[in-house]
């Protein structure tokens, strides 16, 4: 059995359950500054006991949302570099560890940005779903080189993360026009790009990510508007490397319908027979994509697998697993 685990990474686990920290890079941020906390705070006997309970901190933080692999990616880097004979030389490689993987994800970040943003052309539209720091990254990026940009936001149902991409571009003084999710075909046709984020990719290229994302891609294909994902390498998912799918999170009815829609919807039936499904992600299949923007260069979907081998060798299993 895992020992208990500090009160702030239960905080952090529970933030990124409710969504108060969410997106995938931002989520992999949060893990790996709480197992800092959790290395920090550790009053271990023993190096023994200091492991277990990172393992059961990062037990913790995995078990919060399924499907971004940017968790389990994070928490497995930070445990893999923690090392050393004495609890004191454990806690400081762990905190150290965390914090090279936080400087490396931010720097990824910008990288995959300017990378991103030599695909922007002055005067480009660029239609967004959902909200991705990594696709804000190379819009960001754009601006900075002096090209005029303008964004088609896409509201994304059921918990409107476009308006926090909206406030975003806004800032970045980008002209945004909002729409509901069902006018993206319209408008559409004012697009030069459709630029989304990822929670995971698959080995054979396939995008998840905010469920609709999916429905816009082959929209985008069936206008002739290009596809382009933003995705940091800790979004490359090593499990479907050996077949495994990706498991698409299902959330919670009262954020499609509140108790009060539901029980309208029912009338005087005992509405047993009415179901709310409510999945977050999607899979986009990978020829519905024209380029995967990381880090490390824009590939084809197809090829990501390359980079995927490169990278992961033969990574698998759970990232706690000693
Ligand atoms: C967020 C979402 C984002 C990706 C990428 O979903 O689908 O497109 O996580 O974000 P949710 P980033 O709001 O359910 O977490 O580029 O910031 O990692």
């Amino acid at each position: 059995s895992l020992p208990a685990v500090d009160p702030d990474v239960a905080a952090t686990a529970d933030d990124i359950a409710e969504m108060e920290i969410r997106g995938a890079a931002t989520i992999a941020d949060a893990a790996a500054e709480a197992l800092a906390r959790q290395a920090e705070r550790s009053e271990a006997a023993s190096p023994e006991v200091f492991r277990r309970q990172l393992r059961a901190a990062a037990k913790t933080l995995y078990e919060t949302r399924p499907t971004a692999v940017s968790l389990p990616n994070a928490l497995r880097y930070v445990l893999r570099g923690m090392s050393g004979e004495t609890v004191s030389e454990l806690r400081a490689s762990t905190i150290a560890r965390a914090e090279e993987f936080q400087v490396d994800l931010s720097q990824a970040q910008s990288k995959l940005g300017e990378i991103g943003s030599n695909r922007l052309r002055d005067g480009d539209v660029v239609m967004t779903h959902c909200h991705s720091t990594d696709a804000l990254s190379c819009l960001e990026a754009a601006v900075e080189d002096g090209k005029e940009i303008e964004a088609i936001v896409k509201e994304t149902r059921p918990r409107k993360q476009g308006h926090i991409t909206a406030r975003q571009l806004r800032e970045l003084g980008v002209p945004v026009t909002l729409v509901v999710d069902n006018a993206a075909r319209r408008y559409l046709d004012r697009a030069d790009h459709v630029l989304v984020g990822a929670d995971s990719i698959a080995a054979d290229g396939s995008v998840i990510n905010k469920i609709g994302t999916s429905g816009l891609a082959v929209n985008a294909r069936e206008r002739g508007v290009p596809v382009m994902v933003a995705a940091q390498t800790i979004k490359l998912h090593p499990d479907t490397m050996t077949g495994h799918t990706v498991e698409i999170e299902m959330r919670a009815e009262r954020e499609v319908v509140s108790d009060e829609q539901r029980a309208d919807i029912a009338g005087e039936r005992a509405d047993d027979g009415l179901v709310v499904e409510n999945p977050a992600f999607d899979v986009t299949p990978p020829r519905y994509v024209d380029a995967i923007v990381t880090e490390r260069g824009q590939f084809p979907p197809e090829s990501i697998v390359i980079l995927m081998r490169e990278l992961f060798g033969e990574t698998t299993g759970e990232p706690w697993a000693p």
